[in-house]
């Protein structure tokens, strides 16, 4: 998929310089007491997995303008997921949607192991009606006031483990649409404890080294109430189910000037994170690259993760869930990646003693700069080298678009119609 020889070419390009600039970064780091080692050992060791569904391009309620050499189903989805991982060396896992990726599940596992990769999270999907579907998912899913539709929504939820069970994957992400766009439509009330039912229902059949990740989402398509719309309902929800269910954060699924660290905080006390959908945001979904927006908050939030990383199981599934409209899906996730492990790394080089120094004294000043002094460090070095030691590209987006590849899937893949609008 990527020409050997090309990587190894850029990289040679590349080499001289990022050896003077580790080593640069590496002193500078040693008259902190941070050995630049450990970190580049701590970059090696993060991945993220990418979303199937963000290989192709996205769309609005408006309109989708295909790419070129679009992906045309899961298999064309894994080559695109193993040229990121191949090049960035830190997406070793992918993350499914059924039942747009649904295929032979052994097909799927020989596909993914060409590329060295495993699979995150399951997705459903009650928020789409399908060909040939019995029950409609108009007026909602799991929380639908029909008991057939219902039914049949915790059914599809049920298969999905069994796909996942056959992949490898350890757990479901629960996402609903269910809501509703009326004062007065639903109640409010009996709505949630329809949801939580047929969630009863999905745990039930969850098998015991799984666990069930509810998505909370502030709003759309249901415009007036959503019914897993904050994180309150998620942990009400969790906690409800029992142990294997957790919360999943989506970055994007927040109103604007929500203190998100926090809420990642609290649920990290509550035992109650299980993962994570990066991606950034200007008004409230998850519609742009991360680190594109607000890379300080994204910074905050590994801070938050990084301090509370010994906490007793704790275990994070960290997933990009992005929409790229205008841009190569391969490139946005390509540097997504990247800015992530970014943050991960800069929060990794927080001085906590001294920060614990100067909240225990009240020294706002001091302690606002200590994070700070972190985000500001360029730790590029760390991140390309981390990529070269484990056999990527020091250089992804540019070692990628000498590759050719796009060009080249582009022709064996017609181009999708861009008619209507799109959901990624
Ligand atoms: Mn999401």
């Amino acid at each position: 998929m990527i020409d050997p020889t090309i990587l190894e070419a850029e990289n040679a390009k590349r080499s001289a310089a990022l050896q003077a600039d580790y080593e640069a970064l590496g002193a500078q780091l040693a008259r902190r007491g941070i050995e630049i080692e450990a970190l580049t050992t701590r970059a090696m060791g993060f991945g993220v997995a990418v979303p199937s569904w963000g290989t192709g391009t996205g769309g609005t309620r408006f309109a989708r303008f295909p790419g070129l050499g679009e992906p045309r189903h899961i298999f064309d989805k894994l080559d695109d997921c193993g040229v990121i991982h191949r090049l960035t060396a830190a997406t070793p896992k992918v993350s499914l949607h059924i039942p747009w990726d649904k295929a032979d599940p052994a097909d799927l596992k020989a596909k993914a192991a060409e590329y060295g990769l495993g699979f995150d999270a399951m997705n459903s999907n009650t928020f789409q009606d399908q060909p040939g579907q019995a029950q409609s998912y108009k007026f909602g899913s799991l929380s639908h006031t029909d008991a057939a539709t219902r039914a049949q929504a915790v059914e599809h939820n049920l298969e999905c483990i069994e796909i996942g069970q056959a992949l490898g994957s350890k757990a479901l992400t629960v996402w609903i649409g269910d809501g509703s766009n009326f004062p007065g439509q639903t109640s409010l009330s009996r709505q949630f404890d329809r949801y939580l039912q047929s969630m009863k229902a999905i745990y039930a059949g969850l098998p015991d080294d799984w666990r069930l990740f509810s998505e909370h989402k502030m709003y759309e398509p249901a415009f007036y109430s959503t019914v897993v719309q904050d994180w309150g309902t998620s942990l009400l929800t969790a906690q409800e189910l029992g142990p294997k269910a957790q919360c999943l954060v989506d970055l994007g699924h927040h109103a604007p000037n929500v203190n998100i660290e926090m809420i990642v905080a609290r649920l990290v006390r509550a035992g109650k994170l299980g993962g994570f959908h990066f991606n950034d945001s200007k008004y409230g979904d998850d519609d742009l690259d991360s680190g594109t927006i607000e890379p300080y908050r994204l910074f905050l939030v590994f801070n938050e993760l990084v301090e509370l990383e010994n906490t007793p199981g704790l275990d994070l599934s960290h997933m990009i869930d992005q929409s790229h409209n205008v841009t190569d899906p391969i490139e946005s996730l390509i540097l997504s990646a990247g800015e992530i492990q970014r943050a991960f790394v800069q929060a990794s080089l927080v001085d906590r003693a001294a920060l614990a120094g100067y909240q225990d004294a009240n020294d706002a000043l001091m302690a606002s700069a200590t994070l700070r002094a972190a985000f500001r460090t360029d730790v590029e070095p760390i991140l390309a080298m981390a990529r070269l030691r484990k056999g990527g590209a020091i250089d992804p987006i540019a070692t990628y678009r000498s590759s050719g590849y796009r060009a080249r899937v582009s022709e064996i893949r017609p181009r999708v119609s861009g008619a209507g609008g799109g959901i990624v």
